[in-house]
């Protein structure tokens, strides 16, 4: 048989992500605008006593800055509209600017917010609030979930606030600059217990050093590469393009791995291990696998990552 990305998706079928991210979204989703807000705060608290989140680049900073600036001179009330709209996805013109920017535009948006709140320049959630049941309990799961589980959820908080994009028509994606690559002399190798293939070394490496031209030369034109918790992004200039948005900086840490022949010449390889993201940095190992589809030619041509469901899945190699 020939593989399509369909039914490459289900390779290593055992592979156990972490379900509580969608399932614990799906429920913060059901709160209200002024509850999702307060406990974002406090999820923030919490996490405040074990990690600290490094601050954003400063391009990105720079992306947000006529917003931030306008939302500085609101008085309290019109900052507190604001901050709901968000949470409400509603119509208003600060939540369309807000639904074209990357992902990480949104967090050093709201990084920049938090810090007005601590210092008083922008409305705090109300002295006193109380969460209602439902948001408590949302709250007391998170708390018994591993850091990267956590801090997953808190993006997709904030990466789903805003002005439905879907809804905008034609629109400029609005991303940070791409750092050039690393310099030859300054990149590190990854080894891999279990694994020598070539493409998947270099995957690792080439994420690594930042080089994402050389990255998607390991792929096939019409490959795909499946993030956590989403569809497949198909195809090489979709992917390049979720590389650039959505990769720079991040650290790879892959650990093991299984190789095996598979269908029609493919080969298919299990890895797990960890990835810190820039945000937090070495203080966060998130428990991940790569599963990779390779053609005969040694391409790729399907990765899912999954964030793994406990670090007892990092031994699971079962298929
Ligand atoms: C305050 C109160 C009011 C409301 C809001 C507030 C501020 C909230 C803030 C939140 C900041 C959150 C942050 C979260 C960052 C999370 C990062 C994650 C990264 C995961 C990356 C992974 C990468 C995996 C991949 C691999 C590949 O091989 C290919 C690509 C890819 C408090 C003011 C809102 C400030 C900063 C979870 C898993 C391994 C798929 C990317
Ligand atoms: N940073 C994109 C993802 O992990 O899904």
């Amino acid at each position: 048989m020939t593989y399509t990305i369909n039914s490459a998706r289900s390779i290593f079928p055992t592979t156990l992500a972490a379900d509580v991210v969608p399932a614990t979204t799906a429920r913060f989703n059901q709160l209200s605008p002024e509850d999702q807000l307060a406990w974002i705060w406090f999820t923030y608290l919490e996490m405040g006593k074990t990690v600290t989140i490094a601050a954003p680049g400063a391009a990105s900073m720079q992306l947000a800055e006529l917003t931030l600036n306008e939302m500085k001179k609101m008085n309290f009330k019109q900052q507190t509209q604001v901050m709901c709209d968000l949470a409400n996805r509603a119509d208003t013109s600060i939540c369309r600017t807000y639904a074209i920017w990357s992902q990480n535009i949104k967090l050093g948006f709201w990084y920049q917010l938090g810090e007005w709140m601590e210092k008083g320049l922008v409305a705090p959630i109300p002295e006193g609030y109380r969460l209602s049941a439902n948001a408590s309990a949302v709250l007391e799961t998170l708390k018994g979930l591993e850091a990267g589980q956590q801090i997953t959820i808190l993006r997709n908080s904030v990466v789903d606030m805003g002005y439905d994009a879907n809804k905008l028509g034609e629109y400029t994606r609005v991303s940070e600059p791409v750092s050039p690559p690393q310099e030859m002399s300054k990149r590190t190798q990854v080894t891999i217990e279990g694994i020598d293939n070539a493409t998947v070394l270099s995957y690792m490496n080439n994420v690594n050093a930042n080089d994402f031209e050389a990255v998607m030369a390991l792929f096939l034109s019409d490959g795909a590469l499946q993030p956590p918790f989403q569809r497949p992004v198909v195809g090489k200039d979709a992917v390049l393009r979720f590389f650039e948005e959505e990769c720079q900086g991040l650290i790879l840490v892959p650990e093991r791995g299984v190789s095996e022949a598979a269908d029609g010449g493919y080969t298919q390889i299990k890895i797990t291990g960890k990835v810190q993201t820039p945000w937090f940095g070495s203080a966060v190992g998130m428990n991940i696998s790569w599963r990779f589809l390779i053609d005969p030619d040694n391409k790729i041509f399907f990765v899912a990552i999954d964030l793994l469901a406990s670090p007892k899945e990092l031994l699971n190699f079962a298929r």
